[in-house]
């Protein structure tokens, strides 16, 4: 993520990661701030097995699109929430990619930072059944949980 200030949404990411088990790094690491930690956090993670990245970042959320440039591990984007115009400048930023360097881009929030967190398990799930079957009995959890949903009487 591009700041600590992130991590209050972020952590929602992690959360999802440590419920199905995933081995993860978590690091701030800024597109503007830090830009040679960036390039090389980029330019190594495959080497160091990384299977994916999840990027926060808010405002000119270029984190991202950048990481993007730098490496071909799939990176999913997450659009966090900004002072002044609620995340949807960060969601512009990291979605409106130019053809040629994808991100896969979440929700603005806490949503999207659960959500990406469990994209990167499906991700990883094609390649251990162990981690599919945790993710259908995830998913059949969340079923019942709506199909046990009542409402006040009326
Ligand atoms: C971005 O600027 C970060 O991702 C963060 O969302 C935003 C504000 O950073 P701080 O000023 O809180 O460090 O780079």
């Amino acid at each position: 993520m591009g700041s600590n200030s992130d991590w209050d949404v972020m952590r929602l990411a992690v959360e999802q990661l440590k419920a199905f088990g995933v081995d993860f790094e978590c690091k701030v690491v800024s597109a503007h701030r830090t830009p040679d930690l960036m390039f090389e956090y980029a330019q190594t993670a495959r080497e160091r097995g990384l299977q994916c990245i999840i990027a926060g970042a808010g405002g000119a959320a270029h984190l991202p699109g950048m990481i993007a440039a730098k490496t071909t591990v799939p990176v999913l984007g997450v659009p966090v929430p900004s002072k002044y115009l609620r995340g949807e400048d960060s969601l512009l930023s990291i979605v409106q990619m130019p053809k040629g360097v994808p991100v896969a881009t979440f929700a603005i929030g806490e949503a999207g930072a659960a959500n990406a967190g469990l994209f990167a398990v499906a991700m990883l799930a094609a390649q251990s059944p162990e981690l599919a079957e945790k993710l259908a009995a995830f998913r059949a959890k969340q079923e019942q949980t709506v199909l046990d949903m009542t409402l006040p009487e009326v």
